[in-house]
């Protein structure tokens, strides 16, 4: 029987990869983001190439009325998820602290740590009554290192190492794997999203050096998830060769 995976931020970049990633494997897809025509197009590309079903939900996962919605009318055969890719995630801005847009500070704290506990907190419960499942969280070097103007984004990935690691514990004893997978520089909507549209700032930043592709962290997430029962990956810090750490490092 093919098993249920639910990816979210699967509208763009990491997310959207690994969706496609996820089906090619044989997994029923449950695609999550705001953008609803995105959902409809990536499911359709889905469902030519692969034979798996799909389904999209179109939610902020900000709005924890919306995730519960969402989750609470899945359809009786999209319950049982077996994978969760708390993947939904973005950095708003680069500034230092003191000049810093209190509004980016709100955006990324509700989504990459408030949205993640709220999707995680519906789906959790089933997984713990069938003891089976495996989250896989996807952090960042920034969740191991803080850069310059980087204090809040870097915070909430900080945030998301602490989770994963209470989930773990707290999942143990139930045989639910969970996971994290830490990327350095993704050349994905990312920049885009965090200049917010600014398409020079946003190219500079993988300018000159090889960055990752949303497809290598998508390689990787579909190789944690296919680890024997018996083997949980814990964590998996990933850059591209041409970084040595998320700070100044950069070789160009
Ligand atoms: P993209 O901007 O390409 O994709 C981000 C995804 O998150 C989109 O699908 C977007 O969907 C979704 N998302 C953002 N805000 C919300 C929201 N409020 N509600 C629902 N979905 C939301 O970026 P990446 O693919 O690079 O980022 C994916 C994850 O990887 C993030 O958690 C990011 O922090 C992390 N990461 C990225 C790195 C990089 O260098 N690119 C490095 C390390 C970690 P939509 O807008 O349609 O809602
Ligand atoms: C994204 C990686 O170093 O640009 O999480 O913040 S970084």
């Amino acid at each position: 029987m093919n098993k249920i995976a639910l990816i979210t931020g699967a509208t763009a970049g990491i997310g959207e990869e690994t969706a496609m990633q996820l089906a090619g494997e044989g997994y029923h897809v449950i695609i999550t983001g705001r953008r609803k025509e995105r959902l409809k197009k990536l499911a359709e590309q889905i469902k030519s190439s692969c034979n798996v079903e799909v389904l999209t939900l179109t939610f902020d996962i900000r709005s924890r009325a919306e995730v519960d919605e969402a989750i609470d009318n899945l359809p009786k055969e999209w319950q049982n998820i077996e994978l969760l890719i708390n993947n939904a995630g973005l950095a708003a801005g680069l500034k230092h602290l003191q000049e810093g847009d209190i509004n980016d500070w709100e955006q990324m704290i509700d989504t990459n740590v408030k949205g993640l506990l709220y999707i995680s907190r519906k789906i959790m419960p089933g997984m713990v009554a069938r003891e089976s499942g495996h989250i896989i969280n996807v952090s960042s070097i920034a969740g191991k290192e803080v850069y310059e103007k980087g204090n809040v984004y870097c915070a909430t990935k900080h945030a998301v190492e602490a989770i994963t690691k209470g989930m773990r514990l707290d999942l143990l004893k139930h045989g639910i794997r969970v996971s994290s997978v830490s990327p350095g520089l993704v050349e994905t909507e990312f920049s885009m999203v965090r200049f917010k549209g600014d398409e020079e700032r946003a190219a500079a930043v993988y300018d000159g050096l090889e960055a990752l592709r949303a497809e290598d962290i998508a390689e990787t997430i579909v190789w944690i998830a296919s680890r024997p029962p018996h083997v949980n990956i814990n964590d998996v810090l990933i850059t591209p060769t041409a970084q040595g750490n998320s700070t100044t490092t950069v070789r160009k």
